[in-house]
This record gives C-alpha cells, structure tokens and sequence, in this order.
C-alpha cells in the first residue's frame, strides 16, 4: 500500500542521494573506526530515519510495508552498519509497543524513538536460547507494583547505545514454553541492568551487539507491554514476521550494490585482450545474480502488500527472509569470484560486503528457522 506516490516518491529520491553521496564515501572510515560518525547520525534524524515505520500519531513517518521495504532496498545499498543503528527503533526495538502496547506506553517511549533520542533494542535471544526462543530462562518475579528481573540476553543489538530495551522474560516458570513469557520495556540506567562488553564481531563494523544482564532489575508493572502476562513470546513472533521482511528487503539493496560494484569491475578490467563483462562465464554470474535479485525484490513487495491487508504473513515473511538472505550470500560469492584476487584485498571493499552480509542468513531467525516455520505454515494450512 502506498499512502502518497509523491511523497513516498521524495523520500526515496532522498534516501538514494544520501546513500550514495554521504554514506557511500565513508563506508570504510566506519569499517575502520567501529562506529557511524555523529555527524551522519544528526543528518539520519533531519532525515527522520528514526522514525521511519514509527506512526505518524507519535512523530514517525509511519509508513506502511510496501512503502518500509522500497525504503528499505535504497538503505540496503550501503554498509549494513548505518542502516542498523536506526533499524531497531523502526524495527524489533519498537514494533513490540507499537504492535502490542498500551497508549500511555506508547505515549512515554515512541515519540523520542521516532526522533532518534532514545534507541530501541529487542532482548530476546540468551546465553541458553537462541532458535530456540520459547526456552528462555530470564525470570520477571511481580513484587508489588514491580517485576523483579534475572538472567541475561546475548548478542543484543544496539545494547550499548539502547535508552529501552523490549525484554523478554518468564512470568510463570510452571509453563515451559511460550505461554510463560512476558514481554516488558526496561529503561537504561534502571538499577541492576547492566551490559557485556562489545562483541568482536566478523562483520557490519560499527554496529554493536554485546550482553544485556539483569540482576534483581526492578521493573515497574506499568512496563509490561500491553499490560498483560503470558503473550510475550507471540509479541516477539509478530515483532519478527515484520522484522524478517525488512531484513529481506535490505539484502535485495545490499545485493544490488553488489551486483552493481561486480559488473562495473567487469566492464572495466581487462583478461585476455576483452573486458571481464565480455566472458560468458562472468555473464552466467552476473545473469544469475539480476535474476536472484529480481525474484527477492518480486515476492518481498508481494508480501508486503498481503501484510498491508491484514493478512498473516508469517509463512511470506519466512519465505522472503530466507530466499533474499540465501539470495544476498550468493551473489556476495559471486562478485568476489568476479574481483577475483581484487575481491580478497579490503582496499576493494567487496570482501567486507561479503564478510556484512553473511548475518543476514542468522539473525532474526536462520534460514533454518524460516524453512521450519514454512513447513509449519503448509502443514497448518493443508489441515485447515
Ligand atoms: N505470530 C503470532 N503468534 C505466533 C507466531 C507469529 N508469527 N508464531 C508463533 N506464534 C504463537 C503460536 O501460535 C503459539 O501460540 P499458541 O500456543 O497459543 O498456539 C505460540 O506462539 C508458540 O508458537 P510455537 O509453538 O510455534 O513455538 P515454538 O517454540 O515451536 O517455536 C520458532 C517457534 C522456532 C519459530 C520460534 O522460536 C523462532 O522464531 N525462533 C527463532 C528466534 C529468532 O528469530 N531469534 C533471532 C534473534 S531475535 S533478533
């Protein structure tokens, strides 16, 4: 669904300009340095990045799924690393309260979000659970008028810079699997939350993930999302359905710029008296790598259209996460086959692509989880 064409139509304008001529040049001085530089981070708020997918009731641009993936694929053309420091406000660091919320919950926390005050995480995965989120063993204990919270949360995204975190936790250590989990925001700084140190990571260099630990962290009842115990594992899986389309679509840009870099060095270097381009062995990767790309970019808007309608699209939004992230890694292969040893050397960039993308295939569900939750999808649906 597309609220405005001429609007929507501005802001990509925008967002391709100030992805190819700010963010583009400093890929590397990022890679190097570990971190966006601040000056980039205000031009993302002027830009209202923060608040891209955040509703317009709460100071966000509050665009709709099929608008959020073609935003998505400019973002995606670029180091996953800028794109990940405002994609959990728009993403699993708020969808939880915007999906689930109360309206004084959304009230207190999505207006600084939208405006890049205050950055969001999502504290699912620990040091016990990871595919297997419906294990966790974090405890939220109600005391009075707090929950009292212990355990840990691993590779968190955006941990170190996060004002709240969308945690969850068991309320009812009696029910093993989902339905004892609670979904709660905590706020920095609340006594008994503190953070691991920054993990050293193979890629998206300057991103940050590092431990979220709590240790008797007394949250107040008002923090339980929605106000209600027991739902904060589905809060989570509806959070995910979202976020897994939006993944897919940033590997849909992150392998056009790829495929782009690729083809410009064929055309350009030259083997046995002809430019690369000219060799029907580079063509086939090149040939195969356009029509991945245009099969991921197809079903990604697709499903973002059923999601604009109402529809459930968890099955969709596994299909696309899977093929886009599978998609991305081969076509990062092939351009670095293409560069050749040029595609080993940092100077060339290709190889930190390669080494950028090569998460997209693990986080928000592996690829294993999305073919499971497929398989799941297709059976429920034959048996209905
Ligand atoms: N939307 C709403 N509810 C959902 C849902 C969805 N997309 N998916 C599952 N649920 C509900 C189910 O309907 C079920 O509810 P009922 O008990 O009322 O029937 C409940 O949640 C439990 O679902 P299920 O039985 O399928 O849970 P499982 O423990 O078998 O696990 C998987 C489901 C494996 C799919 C889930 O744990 C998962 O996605 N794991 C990967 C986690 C992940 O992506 N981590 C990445 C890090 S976070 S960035």
């Amino acid at each position: 669904m597309i609220n405005d064409q001429e609007t929507l139509n501005l802001l990509l304008d925008n967002l391709s300009r100030f992805v190819r001529e700010r963010l583009v040049p400093r890929e590397a001085e990022v890679a190097e340095k570990d971190c966006i530089p601040q000056d980039i981070v205000e031009e993302m708020k002027a830009l209202g990045l923060f608040g891209l997918c955040i509703p317009e009731d709460f100071g966000g641009l509050g665009l709709s799924m099929e608008e959020e993936v073609l935003v998505a694929f400019e973002l995606g053309r670029t180091s996953p690393a800028f794109r990940s420091l405002f994609g959990t406000n728009n993403g699993i660091g708020s969808q939880g309260l915007i999906i689930d919320g109360s309206e004084d919950q959304k009230q207190r926390y999505l207006p600084r979000m939208a405006a890049g005050e205050l950055i969001g995480s999502f504290a699912l995965t620990e040091p016990g659970s990871g595919s297997d989120a419906a294990s966790l063993s974090t405890r939220a204990v109600r005391e009075g008028d707090v929950y009292v919270l212990n355990g840990s949360k691993r590779f968190i995204t955006n941990a170190p810079q996060a004002g709240i975190f969308t945690v969850m936790a068991r309320t009812n250590p009696d029910i093993k699997g989902a339905g004892g989990i609670s979904a709660f925001i905590v706020e920095a700084g609340t006594p008994g939350l503190s953070l691991g140190k920054i993990d050293q990571k193979m890629g998206q260099k300057g991103a940050h993930t590092c431990d979220v630990i709590f240790d008797n962290c007394r949250v107040p009842v008002a923090n339980l999302i929605g106000g209600v115990e027991g739902v904060g594992f589905k809060t989570a899986m509806k959070v995910l359905d979202k976020g897994r389309l939006h993944i897919a679509a940033v590997c849909v840009g992150a392998a056009e710029r790829m495929l782009g870099d690729a083809l410009t060095y064929a055309m350009e270097r030259k083997q046995f008296g002809q430019p690369l381009a000219e060799f029907q062995l580079i063509q086939a990767m090149l040939a195969d790598s356009q029509a991945d790309i245009y099969a991921a970019r197809c079903m990604i808007i697709d499903a973002a259209r059923k999601r604009d309608q109402l529809q459930d699209v968890s099955m969709e939004a596994s299909c696309c996460k899977m093929f886009a992230s599978e998609m991305c890694g081969r076509v990062a292969d092939r351009a670095v086959q293409i560069f050749g040893g040029a595609g080993y050397i940092s100077e060339y960039g290709i190889e930190r692509f390669y080494r950028d993308v090569r998460l997209f295939r693990i986080y928000e569900g592996t690829t294993q989880i999305q073919q499971l939750v497929i398989a799941r999808n297709l059976i429920r649906r034959a048996g209905q």
